[in-house]
């Protein structure tokens, strides 16, 4: 019918590889210290994670991504791109990138619109959402990795689709929620779904 279907797309570990770009820059700068495989990766925050490693490992994790050209360099996740280029192209869908950037707020904001220009192109800076706070963001659909997405709207008005990472890949899921496992999943298929 009639109605536009609004879908929001996260950034980190959607789109933008931000646990292989981690591991690489905390390989080379803490070359002797340890590190998490992403085999290992278990739960979304990478810092709790280094710091039950070993406690000064939780500051050493987090002054990778605090650092200059840490999300600009950030790879694209494999079909993400195309997807969501796509998506944009189809007839009533409205697709908004929604992501949270770090409080640490000298590059990560910057950055973050930098890269959507490198790989979606000027067009989409208009479709850009930095938010902190995903709850008070109207829309139909919701693909992030995060899987608990909470703020102070407590009836969000999109479905939130666990897209499948290292961290959460082994998470029962709570029915009725849906998972997609990657963009070579059937991420049309959740459109559909969608509309009405
Ligand atoms: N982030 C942290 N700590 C972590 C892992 C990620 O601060 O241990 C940051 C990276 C992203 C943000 O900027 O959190 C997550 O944003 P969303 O993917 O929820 O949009």
């Amino acid at each position: 019918s009639g109605k536009r279907l609004r879908v929001l797309v996260d950034m980190d570990g959607v789109l933008a590889d931000f646990e292989g770009g981690f591991l690489k820059k905390y390989r080379a700068r803490y070359p002797e210290d340890p590190h998490i495989t992403l085999d290992d990766r278990r739960g979304f925050w990478v810092s709790t994670q280094y710091g039950q490693l070993r406690s000064d490992l939780c500051d050493k994790a987090i002054s990778i991504w605090e650092s200059k050209d840490f999300f600009i360099e950030l790879e694209p996740l494999p079909g993400g791109v195309e997807a969501v280029k796509e998506m944009a192209k189809m007839d009533n869908t409205d697709v908004f990138i929604c992501t949270s950037p770090i409080q640490h707020y000298n590059h990560c904001p910057y950055e973050k619109y930098a890269w959507v220009e490198k790989h979606l192109g000027h067009d989409f800076l208009e479709r850009v959402i930095l938010t902190r706070d995903k709850t008070v963001i109207t829309g139909d659909l919701l693909i992030d990795d995060k899987p608990d997405i909470l703020g102070v709207e407590p009836q969000p008005t999109w479905e939130h689709i666990l897209f499948t990472a290292c961290h959460n890949k082994h998470l029962p899921l709570s029915p009725p929620q849906r998972r997609l496992l990657s963009w070579s999943d059937d991420w049309r298929a959740i459109l559909d779904s969608k509309r009405q």
